[in-house]
C-alpha cells in the first residue's frame, strides 16, 4: 500500500522529518512518501495559517488521486481541511490529532496534549471537542515555542516540551502524554525515555491506523456529507477547479 503523508505547511526539512518518522513505523510492503504544498504558510500558528494550508493540503489530495494513494495523513496538529479531503477521495485521511486522541485513549482514561504555542490550543480544544474526545483529555499545555525552533534549535525545543511533559505528568492525573505538532515526530524517543509514560506522537500514530483501514479495506463513506464535492464552475484563480467531476 501507498500511504502519502502531507505537511501543510511549506518547509521541506520538517516534511523529511515526518517522512522519516512514518517509514520507520511502517510495516514492510508499506510504501511512504512525504509532500508539503509549494504555497501556503512556512507554519501553522494560527486559525489565519490553517485556513490557507488547507487549501494547500487539498491540492495535495488532487496530486494524490492521480498516483493512486491508498491512504493520507494530515500531518499537523490542527488537522487542516480534514473532512474537505475526505470529500474527496475514497481513501482513507486520517489527521494527527485524530489518531493521536484515539491511540491515547486506548493505552489511558486520560491524557493531556502538548503543543507549540498556547494560543493555538484552542485548535486542539475544539477538536477534542468535535471527536469525542474532551472528556479524555485533562488539559491542552504548550511549551511555548514557535513550530520552526522544532527545526531551528532542536535541543532548546525538546527541553521545553519535556519540562512541560513532566509538569503534566505530576499535575494533570494522567496516564499518557499526546505530542501536538507534526514537527515533534523526530522526538517521540527521546521524550518518552525522558517523559517515562506512554508519549502518543501522531504522525507514527497515524501511519498504524491508516495501515489497519487499508488492511480491512475500508473506505471514506460516499454516502451522506463525505461524498465527493459537487461539480460547480470556480471563479478567478480556482477557474481550473470547474467542473471537476472526483468521482
Ligand atoms: C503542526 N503547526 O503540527 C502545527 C502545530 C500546532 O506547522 N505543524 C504546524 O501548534 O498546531
Amino acid at each position: 500500500m501507498h500511504i502519502r503523508l502531507i505537511n501543510p505547511n511549506t518547509t521541506a526539512p520538517m516534511t523529511a522529518k515526518i517522512g522519516e518518522a512514518g517509514k520507520e513505523v511502517a510495516s514492510a510492503g508499506t510504501r511512504i512518501s512525504a509532500t508539503n504544498p509549494a504555497d501556503g504558510p512556512v507554519s501553522i500558528e494560527s486559525h489565519y495559517d490553517e485556513a490557507i494550508a488547507a487549501v494547500g493540503v487539498l491540492e495535495e489530495i488532487r496530486k494524490g488521486e492521480k498516483e493512486g494513494v491508498d491512504a493520507y495523513i494530515l500531518a499537523c496538529f490542527g488537522d487542516p481541511g480534514l473532512l474537505a479531503a475526505r470529500e474527496m477521495t475514497r481513501a482513507p485521511v486520517i489527521g494527527i490529532a485524530e489518531a493521536a486522541f484515539h491511540v491515547a485513549t486506548m493505552v489511558s482514561t486520560r491524557f493531556s496534549i502538548v503543543t507549540t504555542l498556547s494560543r493555538t490550543g484552542i485548535i486542539a480544544e475544539h477538536l477534542l471537542e468535535q471527536y469525542g474526545f474532551k472528556e479524555h483529555c485533562r488539559r491542552v499545555r504548550a511549551a511555548e515555542i514557535p513550530v520552526l525552533a522544532l527545526e531551528e534549535d532542536g535541543d532548546a525545543a525538546f527541553q521545553l516540551i519535556v519540562e512541560e511533559c513532566l509538569r503534566a505528568k505530576a499535575e494533570d492525573g494522567i496516564g499518557a502524554v499526546v505530542l501536538g505538532c507534526g514537527g515533534m515526530a523526530d522526538l517521540r524517543h527521546r521524550i518518552s525515555d525522558a517523559v517515562q509514560m506512554p508519549v502518543i506522537e501522531g504522525v507514527t500514530a497515524a501511519v498504524k491506523l491508516a495501515e489497519a483501514l487499508v488492511g480491512l479495506g475500508v473506505h471514506t463513506s460516499k454516502f451522506g456529507d463525505l461524498n465527493f464535492p459537487l461539480s460547480k464552475k470556480f471563479t478567478g484563480k480556482y477557474a481550473y477547479l470547474s467542473d471537476i467531476d472526483m468521482a
